[in-house]
């Protein structure tokens, strides 16, 4: 059987990677593909135990290489027992954040060695990669002012204006260093553009898969 595709989505707090993730699942699903909706941190019981360790504030003041570390290990897990599996079984994948948001995060939020990030990325990987990346960018102000209507502030949804300055410009320039794989959308227009754009950024994708 020929194996699935790695779809993952990617942007800064409140890009909309939920509303549109709903979006792409309906599109393949329309066009005969099986898809298996997944998110990071987590996705596995010890994937979503860790993702409460990280995002709760029961260790506000975690070492930033500790965070670093338990993002990994929540991958590591993933990988192996639920993202390599389904892809193995034909299916799409599409993973609601993966490693570039650790380069964005850990490397540009948190000043982290990216070439620290890069060793890490091929032991737990090794040389998978996923094959499409969508990237919902928009000016970290109005991402904010949309993720602050919902619910109490997790430990990154703290985090400083410069934090999720530094974040959105580190995945800009994966983009920009990877533009076959990494597709920038502009993620400021009303939903149904956004969606719009998805669509034409999928499209190829679906015809040669
Ligand atoms: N993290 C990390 O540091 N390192 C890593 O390696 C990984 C993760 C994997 C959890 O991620 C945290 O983990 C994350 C980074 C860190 N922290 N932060 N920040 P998460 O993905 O679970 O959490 P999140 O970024 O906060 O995502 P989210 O809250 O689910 O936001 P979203 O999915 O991008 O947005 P949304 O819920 O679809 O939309 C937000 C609101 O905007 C909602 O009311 C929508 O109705 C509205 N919306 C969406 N699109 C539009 C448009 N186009 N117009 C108007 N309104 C819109």
């Amino acid at each position: 059987m020929k194996p699935g595709s790695f779809v993952t989505f990617e942007g800064i707090e409140g890009a909309g990677k939920s509303s549109n993730i709903s979006y792409a699942e309906m599109l393949l699903k329309n066009s005969g593909k099986p898809v298996m909706l997944t998110r990071e941190p987590g996705g596995t019981p010890l994937g979503e135990s860790l993702r409460e360790l990280l995002l709760g504030h029961q260790h506000d003041g975690m070492s930033f290489k500790a965070e670093l570390l338990l993002m990994f290990a929540a991958r590591a897990q993933h990988l192996q027992s639920k993202i390599l599996p389904a892809l193995e079984r034909g299916e799409w994948v599409i993973c609601d954040r993966f490693t570039d948001a650790t380069y964005a995060y850990q490397g540009g939020g948190r000043n982290l060695d990216s070439a620290v990030i890069s060793v890490l990325e091929t032991l737990v990987q090794g040389e998978r990669r996923p094959d499409l990346t969508i990237l919902l960018d928009l000016p970290v102000e109005m991402g904010l002012e949309r993720a602050g209507q919902r619910s109490a502030p997790d430990r990154f949804e703290k985090e400083k204006l410069d934090f999720f300055e530094r974040v959105r410009a580190a995945y800009l320039q994966i983009a920009g260093k990877d533009p076959q794989r990494v597709k920038v959308v502009d993620a400021s227009l009303p939903l149904e553009q956004v969606q719009q754009q998805i669509k034409v950024v999928l499209a190829p994708f679906l015809e040669s898969a």
